[in-house]
This record gives structure tokens, C-alpha cells and sequence, in this order.
């Protein structure tokens, strides 16, 4: 079997729903945390130069998030993550995941920019979007009572606590019954594992 080297950041909330899914599934890879703005060699591996990349052997590159939990589940004994029954609602609702994270990291990434070149409209523009979303997923939220583990549920709890870590829990009041699933969910061990920290 070839190596796996997952190049990932210390907190991207795109990276930690990979790792998830390499514990969950048993997949054992290398992790190398790198510093994205200084990781020139990455280009060779992945022209948009973004975290989470992975690396199989030497010669062959898995470039999204997405593409790697579906190459992890795919090479793994353990059971499925995209169960066949529920596969087109896992996947939008991953989507909606992707979409909160990206709402969240773009304000962030636009508010550490000097305040002359801060655009507020933009910033306003991402917030409303992330508290739309988990508005959205209070209400539609289809995995309340699930039992079985399943990749959306990975991608959702990752991107509430994202947005925890990076914007706002202020939506916890209001989406209660949401919060309390995040609560109960992040007791798992791979949760506890991978909790964001500062670089
Ligand atoms: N669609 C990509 C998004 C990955 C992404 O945006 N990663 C961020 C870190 S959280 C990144 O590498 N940003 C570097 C940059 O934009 O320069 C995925 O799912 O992997």
C-alpha cells in the first residue's frame, strides 16, 4: 500500500472532516500540518495550493475535501459513510456544510485584512449567509434522531464548530435543538481528537 500524506492545516475546518474520516474508516495516513501562504512545494501536487491535499506514493494527488473522505471511504473495510439509501441528502447536505465553512473562512480571511481594504458589505454579506445556513439546518436538519454515522453528519459538525471557533455562537439560542445535537456529537472520541487550535 502506498503512503498516504494528507497535507492539512491546524485549523481548517475542510482538513478536520478528512482526518475524521481517515480515523473513522481506519485509514492510516501521515498527517503533515503546513503553513499554506509558505507551501510552494504544494503547487507541484495541487495548482490551487489549498488545504487539505492528499498524496498517494509519489505521483498521484486527491485535490478537495470531498474527493479525499470519498477516496478514504472508498478504500476502507468499515462500513460506508454515504449509506445508498440516503446518498443524494448526505451529499447536499455536505454541501451546505462546504457552503457554511467557506461563509465563515472568506469574513475571516476579509477581516484580518488591513481596515482600509476591508470590504464591510462583504463581510455582512458571508455573516448573513452562515446564520442563514444554520437557520436553515435547525429546521432542516435530517439526522436529529440518526443512529448510524454518516459523512454529512461529520462535514455539519464541523463547520458549526468552525463557526464557533472563527465567528459566532451566538446562533446556539436560537437553534437549540441544533446546538444539542452539535453537543452530543462532539463526544466522540474523533471529535475530542481533532479539536481546531491556533496555528
Ligand atoms: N473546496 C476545498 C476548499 C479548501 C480550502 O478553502 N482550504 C483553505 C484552508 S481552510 C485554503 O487552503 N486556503 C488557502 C488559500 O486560499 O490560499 C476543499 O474542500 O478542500
Amino acid at each position: 500500500m502506498d503512503k498516504l500524506i494528507l497535507y492539512n492545516g491546524p485549523n481548517s475546518p475542510f482538513g478536520r472532516k478528512t482526518k475524521i474520516t481517515a480515523i473513522v474508516q481506519d485509514i492510516k495516513i501521515e498527517e503533515k500540518i503546513v503553513k499554506v501562504e509558505q507551501a510552494e512545494f504544494l503547487d507541484n501536487f495541487n495548482p490551487l495550493r489549498k488545504i487539505p491535499t492528499l498524496v498517494i506514493g509519489n505521483d498521484q494527488t486527491i485535490i478537495d475535501s470531498d474527493n479525499i473522505c470519498l477516496y478514504f471511504n472508498q478504500i476502507s473495510k468499515k462500513k460506508t459513510l454515504f449509506d445508498p439509501d440516503r446518498y443524494w441528502s448526505i451529499m447536499s447536505n455536505i454541501s451546505v456544510a462546504n457552503g457554511l465553512m467557506e461563509a465563515v473562512l472568506e469574513r475571516r480571511m476579509e477581516t484580518i485584512r488591513s481596515t482600509d481594504e476591508q470590504s464591510k458589505t462583504f463581510i455582512q454579506k458571508q455573516e448573513i449567509r452562515a446564520l442563514r445556513t444554520i437557520n436553515w439546518l435547525e429546521k432542516n436538519w435530517t439526522n436529529y434522531k440518526s443512529k448510524q454515522l454518516s459523512m454529512d453528519q461529520i462535514a455539519v459538525a464541523c463547520a458549526l464548530e468552525y463557526t464557533k471557533f472563527r465567528y459566532t455562537d451566538v446562533w446556539s439560542n436560537d437553534s437549540k435543538k441544533l446546538n444539542e445535537w452539535l453537543e452530543k456529537f462532539n463526544e466522540n472520541s474523533f471529535m475530542k481528537m481533532t479539536i481546531p487550535r491556533e496555528a
